[in-house]
């Protein structure tokens, strides 16, 4: 799609090859035309899905403050993670490297060595000052920057507690707003303004449980979501897919994902009695008043005002079958949307600083995140799997507005993942790129220039046996198929043709006709297992 398909206003179209600095001699764009250091400000998101970022596609919600950071740089149409996990995505940010490489390859066992290379201890080499603010989600304490200041774990969306530089704090207020206050004041007054800076502002929304803002409660009330064409999908041909557990009709619950908990305590969730304790307990934290665990009791009762009359009419509605599965899709997308509002508000908010201060001059801005999410495709919530939905990532990049020659309203269809910002920070700053980073500086591509570009991507995934129990594979994308390995408690190989099936239905590996393609894919995995140094290697024929 191109970006006047997906609404973008008003965008100037340049030149696609052009020099990115005027005025600047080299390749290496460090120092703006009138010679002021490049900053950065890196905003990711948690579990932010590039189909409710209306510049990607506007069936469920409008994001113009996202929005606007492609339309004055460029919108990345084929961004995409390396493995669809949050600790694990963060390591590949931080490093350049795959999962492989950096050590970190799930949530559930992982702890960061920050001993290692990161991007924002090279960074501060080349005279740089750091920050971190928001979800840090690595376990162990950060390192290479200069100013901290994170959530614990997840985060929670009430009264979060924070650990700045080590102090923990509990900040009133709303997580994404309270995020948003702690990175502008840093920017304002906690930074050393003789440097150049690079600041990572990473929100928990719109993580599981989807808790939006007070003020953003009553949105969209009268909104139906679009059901997905593949909601209902029998997993025919494909065993993971069937194998997973993070369906919206059975995985999802409605107390503890959809905020069911009646005062009374009557609304069970039927065959899910672990997950009925769990969400329980969670609105149970202060006493036998079901309240979401954190809230004050006056953010509680606003709180209320807004899912008493919803309980109310979901306890005499007493819905069955397709009935209570569409009602729990369009709760779940209620949530989910209004929990994004409040992060496009923030993101505007930080445009307007950087505005206001005459920043836009001097700063890459960029937009992703973590990981993709389902929007109920093929019956899903969460992610993990190298299906398109999660594997894939918004990413929009506004380059500094001195970079005369960037590419500003445009399309980017180049491959990227998430090991490239690093090597791209550093070739920014002026510093050198460590060989032994395996992601690619994506700042050609932001000038127009694609050759030699890759033309497919790794993806390894690993955390199994875990929560949502998706099995453990790796695969490679190529412009046109995607080819996957399930493997450790099953062996199964997925191909689709993204060309005749873009929702990945039907599973064409070993179907007549498609020798030749995957010969050619299996080549290509093993070249790639190969180039990352990937001790999992492709078992010959299969
Ligand atoms: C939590 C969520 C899961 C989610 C993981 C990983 N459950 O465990 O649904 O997949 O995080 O998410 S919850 O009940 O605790 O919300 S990640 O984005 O941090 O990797
Ligand atoms: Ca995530």
């Amino acid at each position: 799609m191109k970006l006047k398909d997906a609404g973008f206003a008003g965008a100037s179209i340049l030149a696609s090859v052009a020099p990115l600095l005027t005025g600047c001699k080299e390749d290496k764009c460090h120092k703006c035309a009138n010679r002021k250091p490049l900053n950065i400000v890196y905003i990711m998101c948690d579990d932010h899905s590039y189909q409710t970022v209306s510049a990607y596609d506007n069936r469920f919600i409008d994001t113009p403050n996202i929005d606007r950071i492609g339309a004055e740089g460029v919108r990345f149409t084929n961004s995409f993670v390396a493995n669809s996990l949050s600790g694990p995505s963060r390591a590949c940010l931080l490093t350049g490297k795959h999962s492989h490489k950096n050590g970190f390859t799930n949530n559930e066992h992982g702890i960061f060595d920050g001993s290692q290379q990161t991007v924002q201890q090279l960074l501060r080499d080349a005279g740089y000052t750091t920050a971190m603010v928001g979800k840090w989600h690595l376990v162990s304490e950060p390192t290479g920057f200069d100013y901290w200041n994170i959530f614990t774990g997840q985060g929670d969306y009430y009264n979060p507690v924070f650990v700045d530089n080590g102090e923990r704090r509990v900040m009133p207020g709303y997580a994404t707003n309270v995020t948003t206050d702690i990175a502008l004041e840093w920017l304002e007054n906690g930074r050393d303004k003789s440097k150049p800076f690079c600041l990572f502002l990473h929100h928990k929304s719109p993580h599981r449980t989807w808790m939006p803002d007070l003020c953003d409660l009553d949105l969209y009330n009268d909104v139906v979501y679009p059901l997905p064409s593949n909601f209902y999908d029998d997993y025919e041909s494909r065993e993971a897919a069937a194998l997973q557990e993070m369906s919206i009709v059975k995985d999802m619950n409605v107390i503890y994902d959809l905020k069911m908990a009646d005062p009374e305590g009557e609304i069970h969730t039927p065959g899910q009695p672990g997950l009925e304790g769990a969400g329980r307990s969670m609105y149970l934290q202060h006493g036998d008043k079901p309240r979401p665990g954190r809230m004050t009791a006056e953010q509680q009762k606003v709180w209320d005002a807004h899912y008493g009359p919803i309980i109310e009419k979901f306890k005499r509605d007493s819905l069955e079958g397709e009935a209570l599965a569409e009602w729990k899709y369009q709760r779940y997308m209620h949530d989910y949307c209004r929990v994004i509002h409040g992060v496009d508000r923030n993101v505007g908010r930080v445009y307007e600083y950087l505005e206001k201060h005459g920043l836009l001059e001097n700063t890459l801005v960029i937009y992703t995140s973590d990981q993709g999410f389902y929007m109920g495709e093929h019956g899903y919530f969460d992610k993990r799997f190298m299906y398109e939905e999660s594997f894939r990532t918004p990413l929009l990049v506004r380059m500094p507005d001195c970079c005369k020659g960037a590419l500003r309203g445009e399309d980017v269809e180049g491959f990227v993942q998430n090991i490239d910002h690093a090597p791209t920070f550093l070739e920014l700053a002026g510093a050198d790129v460590p060989e032994d980073i395996q992601g690619e500086s994506y700042l050609g591509l932001l000038r127009g220039d694609s050759r030699g570009w890759r033309k497919s991507l790794y993806y390894h995934f690993y955390e199994y046996p875990a929560e949502h129990c998706v099995r453990r594979h790796y695969g490679v994308r190529t412009e046109r198929y995607s080819l996957m390995h399930f493997y450790n408690d099953i062996d199964e190989w997925e191909l689709f043709d993204l060309k005749k099936d873009p929702a990945q239905m039907h599973n064409i590996y070993g179907k007549p006709g498609t020798e030749r393609v995957t010969r050619r894919l299996l080549r290509e995995l093993e070249r790639l297992q190969v180039k990352y140094d990937d001790p999992v290697i492709v078992e010959n024929g299969r």
